[in-house]
């Protein structure tokens, strides 16, 4: 498939999705959320793929929402927008996504980093929720996923005052896994998003299921879950695989069943 405001391309067993709107930051607008949304879908249905990096380009992860486009939108238009569509299809993608972030990451485009499951950060990058800047709070997670990941005292001053988390700040508070020097942050996260893919397909699906659980479940709930998710790796062809493999000497060969 080919699109006009990402680039999508397969490195082996990784997906890797660029955000391309460079001259408006990556800000993104309704065809980029759509296409951004059809190229995770692809990445999902593809049994060759055991991680997808999402990135932007050195000055801009993304700069938010485009509010060009957004400031003269209804409720509805909203609610029946693209956004929508796109986070919906984030939290259906069961394999890791990496975020791979340089420069600004905005508004959305903080939400956006903040719905992958990890974030790693060149030393350029920016972390922010501006909305209150143009007379709107954050829409896509950036009251709640920043809190968990930052806590209260720091996520309060970020979205009710636009303050902005330099990379080492992200990395102290724990918004990111990573800060490298800015030349490999790309290649920092294929390489992450690739060590992943080589792990067991199954396992890594239900651990990424699990670690989400803890932020929707009470801890007993949680508990219980993570018991029937392992229970359940013991019928897989690929826990006898990798046991045995461990028994041998030898690398496991996975099948994904
Ligand atoms: N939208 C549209 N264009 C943008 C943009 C954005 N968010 N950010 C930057 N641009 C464009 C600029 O207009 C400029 O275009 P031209 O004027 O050259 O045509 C170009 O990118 C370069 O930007 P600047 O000239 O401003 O560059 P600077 O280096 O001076 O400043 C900046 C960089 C990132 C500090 C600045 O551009 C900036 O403040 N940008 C806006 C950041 C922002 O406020 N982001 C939050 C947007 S609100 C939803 C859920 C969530 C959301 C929406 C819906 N639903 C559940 C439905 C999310 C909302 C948001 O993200």
């Amino acid at each position: 498939m080919t699109y006009e405001n990402i680039l999508a391309e397969k490195r082996e067993r990784v997906g890797l999705i660029q955000l391309n709107r460079p001259k408006a930051l990556n800000a993104l607008n309704g065809p980029l959320l759509s296409e951004l949304a059809a190229a995770l879908q692809a990445f999902e249905a593809d049994e060759a793929i055991g991680a997808i990096v999402i990135a932007g380009n050195e000055r801009a992860f993304a700069a938010g929402a485009d509010i060009k486009q957004m400031a003269s939108a209804s409720a509805v238009d909203m609610l029946k927008g693209s956004f929508v569509e796109l986070f919906d299809a984030i939290r259906a993608v069961t394999k890791p996504i990496i975020a791979a972030v340089s420069g600004y990451a905005l508004g959305g485009g903080c939400e956006l980093a903040m719905s992958c499951d990890m974030i790693v950060a060149a030393e350029s990058a920016k972390f922010g929720q501006p909305e209150v800047t143009i007379g709107v709070i954050p829409g896509a997670g950036g009251t709640q996923r920043l809190t968990h990941a930052v806590g209260k005292a720091i996520a309060m001053e970020m979205v009710l005052n636009n303050r902005m988390l330099s990379a080492e700040e992200a990395l102290r508070f724990g918004l990111v896994n990573r800060v490298v020097p800015q030349e490999r942050y790309l290649d920092e996260a294929l390489e992450l998003a690739a060590q992943i893919a080589s792990r067991a397909p199954l396992a890594v699906r239900l651990g990424k299921e699990m670690v989400n659980l803890a932020f929707e479940l009470p801890l007993s709930q949680g508990l219980d879950a993570e018991r029937r998710a392992f229970y359940f790796l013991f019928a897989s062809e690929d826990q006898k695989e990798g046991m045995q493999a461990f028994i041998e000497k030898r690398e496991p060969l996975w099948k994904g069943r």
